[in-house]
């Protein structure tokens, strides 16, 4: 593409591969670099530049975009050739935690490097796909001026000028995805005592929990509100369900770890006072 920016890709693991591979196909001039060699080749034949030497693909680039291991490589590949990225837009989708975009940010700004972070929410086969979406936070200007380039990628969403936001939710939206895949195997836990398979479970959680989905903005809104009073279903009536699920799962001998933390936040929530309260009041015990 005439006139469009240069790409630099740093990282050819399976994320870094994917999106260098949507450059390539989007039209941009894309150059790639990893730390090991042999990565590179289906790029190459795609019409991407390997120059093989980190600080040649770094010039090369007018954004470049990081897709390492994790904060440490980043550094370890980024700061010997600090000097090669002045004036250069740094986006940097590794995944890093807040604190640590932060610091990436702060370190950038010392170099008069633009930095933005991204968080991908998408496994590699989905980048440039509809199903693709990345969170942004940094610099407000790199992101409005190459939001065509990000968006080739997939949707591109920003959280703000704090280069962390995006980490942030980022995490927040991998925690609910870690603790609603734990409850599942919670659940085909239990069914293997009545001889049901973890896959045949697993098709049924799917469906469920797709069809439960549609209340969590509702959800939300109550919690924003802090107001949970007049509840669809209230912490004792809760609390008497999941009393049973507790029952239940411990004479199958499921271990009670999962299960057993959701009954001690609403346990917490009742015994301050709040049992005719909505059962959403367990936010609360989670940031006392
Ligand atoms: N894959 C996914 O589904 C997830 C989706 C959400 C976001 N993540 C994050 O993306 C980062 C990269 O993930 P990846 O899947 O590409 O990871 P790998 O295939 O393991 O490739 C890792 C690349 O990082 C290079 N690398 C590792 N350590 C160093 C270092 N010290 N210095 C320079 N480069 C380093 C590695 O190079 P090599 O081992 O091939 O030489 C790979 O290019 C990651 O933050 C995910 O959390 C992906």
């Amino acid at each position: 593409m005439a006139d469009s920016p240069r790409i630099s890709v740093l990282g050819l693991g399976a994320m870094g591969r994917a999106l260098a591979e949507t450059f390539v196909k989007g039209g941009y001039s894309t150059t790639v670099w990893n730390r090991s060699s042999g990565k590179d080749a289906e790029l190459i034949a795609l019409g991407a530049q390997s120059p093989g030497a980190l600080a040649a693909a770094l010039t090369a680039g007018e954004v470049i975009v990081a897709c390492l291991l994790d904060h440490a490589s980043v550094h370890e590949t980024l700061d010997p050739v600090v000097e090669s990225l002045r004036g250069r837009i740094l986006v940097n989708l590794t995944s890093t935690r807040p604190d640590q975009a932060r610091e990436l940010a702060e370190w950038a700004g010392r170099h008069d490097i633009e930095y933005l972070d991204g968080g991908i929410m998408a496994t590699p086969h989905l980048i440039g796909g509809p199903a693709a979406a990345i969170y942004y936070s940094g610099s407000r200007r790199a992101f409005d001026e190459y939001r065509p380039v990000l968006e080739t990628l997939g949707g591109a969403e920003y959280f703000g000028a704090d280069a962390g936001n995006a980490a942030a939710v980022d995490f927040a939206l991998l925690a609910a995805m870690y603790t609603m895949f734990a409850g599942v195997l919670h659940g085909a836990a239990v069914v293997r005592s009545v001889g049901m398979s973890a896959e045949d479970f697993g098709q049924r959680a799917a469906n469920f929990l797709s069809a439960m989905t549609f209340s969590l903005p509702t959800v939300g809104k109550r919690v924003d509100s802090g107001d949970y009073s007049d509840p669809e279903q209230d912490l004792y009536f809760t609390k008497s369900a999941v009393d049973a699920i507790v029952a239940t799962s411990r004479a199958a001998g499921v271990d009670l770890d999962i299960i057993g933390a959701v009954r001690d936040l609403i346990d917490r929530q009742i015994a301050s006072g709040h049992g005719r309260e909505g059962w959403e009041r367990i936010f609360e015990s989670l940031r006392p």
